[in-house]
């Protein structure tokens, strides 16, 4: 079909003479077949492409929109922000919908689409003529699908590795966030420390937390976060909207932990019986400074762990204010045998 700009030689009502010679100055603005399907040209895919969007993935964009002549109708970039949906669902033109199925994230792809696969015959608004045949520049920024679970690729893995992460594990840990087109958000190098924090406790956004168990100290990965574990659909500390996250980590040291809500677990049986092993100067009652010095005994033996994210003279207190159940500052065998019965009843692990 070809377009042309008839309307603009005779006003309504305009009436040519007979044997007038009608001179056409033609301006060729679409050319397109109604039997066409959209072209697409890619321009460049990044390597590797782990995955190709699908049928049902949100996907974020950025575009700039034209007519054949060149003309931008539409940009995202405009609005400083990617165009978001999800594909193959009716939400954009079908000419897109189709073009967003098996793009890479990172890809460039420019996008001709013939206008009964886009506005048709009618356009849309003043924006969009009739019968316009569009062409989208388009940059895809990332894709995720919302069963999509963390993903981990282990960048460096130290030959010796014989303690790895788990949850209630204290870690020091760098990290890199970055957006997947390279955009960086935040970093730990930004902070004095890198940060410290017990895992599995809901102190980090849980894909995060996830990506971080099972390293060992020096372990470096790259872990790809889907916003439904990370932040979701709210604008965080400057995060677009569902976007998915890349983090770059390094394990830097790891304190295998002690179940929550615990201080200090038994790694093998505790002695038996258990009073006679911790009053020892034998004179049938605990104090706080013999208390600490079994303990630590314990810890520094191996065959106990105390909670490492907790000072210990405080987890120390703690724990001897517990045994100390009428509070005269000595532990006796009576206090304490109430307590490995209690504990006794619902863990194996027992907390002092
Ligand atoms: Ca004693
Ligand atoms: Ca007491």
């Amino acid at each position: 079909m070809v377009l042309c700009w008839w309307e603009t030689f005779l006003s309504p009502g305009t009436k040519i003479p007979p044997y007038a010679t009608v001179i056409f100055d033609v301006l060729l603005v679409d050319l397109f077949n109604v039997k066409d399907d959209i072209n697409v040209e890619v321009q460049m895919i990044p390597q590797p492409c782990r995955r190709k969007a699908v049928l049902g993935d949100f996907i974020r964009y950025h575009y700039n929109a034209t007519f054949q002549d060149g003309t931008i109708f539409d940009s995202s970039y405009a609005r400083n922000s990617t165009y978001n949906t999800f594909i193959g669902m009716g939400h954009v033109i079908a000419g897109i919908d189709k073009a967003l199925q098996g793009v890479c994230v990172g890809e460039w792809r420019r996008v001709t689409v013939p206008p009964h696969l886009a506005y048709g015959e009618t356009g849309s608004g003043e924006l969009i003529p009739g019968s316009a045949v569009l062409i989208f520049d388009m940059h895809i920024i990332d894709f995720h699908n919302p069963k999509d679970q963390v993903h981990i690729n282990v960048t460096n893995k130290p030959a010796a590795c014989n303690l790895t992460s788990d949850a209630n594990d204290l870690i020091l840990y760098r990290y890199n966030c970055s957006l997947l087109d390279g955009t960086r958000l935040y970093s730990s190098d930004d902070y004095p420390e890198p940060p410290r924090v017990i895992l599995g406790q809901g102190k980090l956004i849980s894909g995060l937390d996830e990506g971080l168990h099972g390293m060992c100290v020096l372990e470096r990965r790259e872990i790809t976060v889907p916003p439904h574990l990370a932040h979701g659909a709210n604008d965080a500390m400057g995060i677009p909207t569902s976007a998915v996250l890349l983090f770059e980590v390094e394990l830097l040291q790891l304190q295998k932990g002690v179940p929550e809500g615990f201080l200090f677990i038994w790694l093998h049986d505790s002695p038996e019986p258990l009073f006679p092993a911790m009053d020892m100067n034998q004179d049938h009652k605990v104090l706080l400074e013999e208390f600490a010095a079994f303990i630590m005994l314990q810890v520094a033996e191996g065959r106990g762990r105390i909670h490492p994210g907790i000072d210990s003279d405080k987890a120390l207190k703690e724990m001897f204010r517990n045994q100390d159940r009428n509070t005269d500052g000595k532990i006796t065998e009576d206090e304490l045998n109430i307590i490995v019965n209690e504990e006794k009843e619902v863990v194996t692990h027992m907390e002092l």
